[in-house]
């Protein structure tokens, strides 16, 4: 009589429970969009709010819910942070490169910008290694626009630190970047990534993609950029 008069609520209890976590399990692991850390209209007039909303809400959007569409393909990836799967991402197919690529990439592209005038400078710390490794910071951003008006196609121009400490700029086709364990790639910590897909610009440039380029740069969020430069050199 006791067993029957406990085990409903028991039952019921087990019922709820597994409804609490077997539904929101699955959920802990997935891949979420970060919102935009400004107004879509705080980066005018060098990007236009429409190419914003389209560019965050659609395009990385769109990367994130294709990498959760993996998931079940890849139980791995559940168990990985979106940082660590760049360094593992040869174990995986396609589709998890180009999607997790995406979220990556996409997610610090909107870090490292902020309404012009409100990015601050380069600290003193990087100023010197930027002094040092392409002698100022307007060489450096000639180095880098040439990387980003030369990549064919779509892709990615890159400001990394190197495993050896030393600056370099890079470029990566598609979704990928400079943390993926892949041939062909020039390894490093990317510390400022600008995206030269047509989808980023082609709204208020069409085919100028050097107007984009230079106009993008009264736009980086160099607080940012200093704290990644202080933290990639942390353990290494
Ligand atoms: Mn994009």
């Amino acid at each position: 009589m006791l067993f029957r008069l406990l085990a409903r609520p028991l039952l019921a209890g087990l019922t709820a429970l597994w409804l609490l976590f077997g539904t929101a399990l699955p959920a802990w692991a997935e891949f979420s969009l970060p919102p935009l850390p400004y107004a879509a209209t705080a980066l005018e007039p060098a990007i236009d709010a429409t190419t914003m909303t389209i560019h965050h809400d659609r395009h990385h959007g769109a990367y994130v819910s294709n990498l959760n569409g993996q998931i079940a393909a890849n139980p791995a990836l559940a168990d990985l942070s979106l940082d660590a799967l760049q360094g593992q991402i040869s174990a995986f197919p396609l589709a998890v490169r180009n999607n997790g690529g995406g979220h990556w990439n996409h997610s610090q592209f909107w870090a490292v910008l902020a309404p012009a005038g409100q990015g601050g400078t380069p600290s003193p710390e990087l100023l010197a290694a930027i002094n040092k490794n392409f002698g100022s910071l307007e060489a450096l951003q000639t180095q880098f626009n040439q990387a980003a008006a030369a990549r064919f196609g779509s892709g990615w121009a890159w400001l990394i630190r190197k495993a050896d400490g030393s600056l370099a700029i890079t470029s990566t086709a598609n979704q990928d970047n400079p943390l993926m364990d892949l041939p062909g790639i020039e390894r490093g910590v990317p510390l400022l990534g600008l995206d030269v897909w047509e989808h980023a610009y082609y709204l208020k440039y069409q085919n100028r993609r050097p107007d984009y380029i230079k106009a993008w740069w009264a736009l980086v969020n160099w607080n940012e950029v200093n704290g990644r430069w202080a933290r990639a050199g942390v353990g290494a």
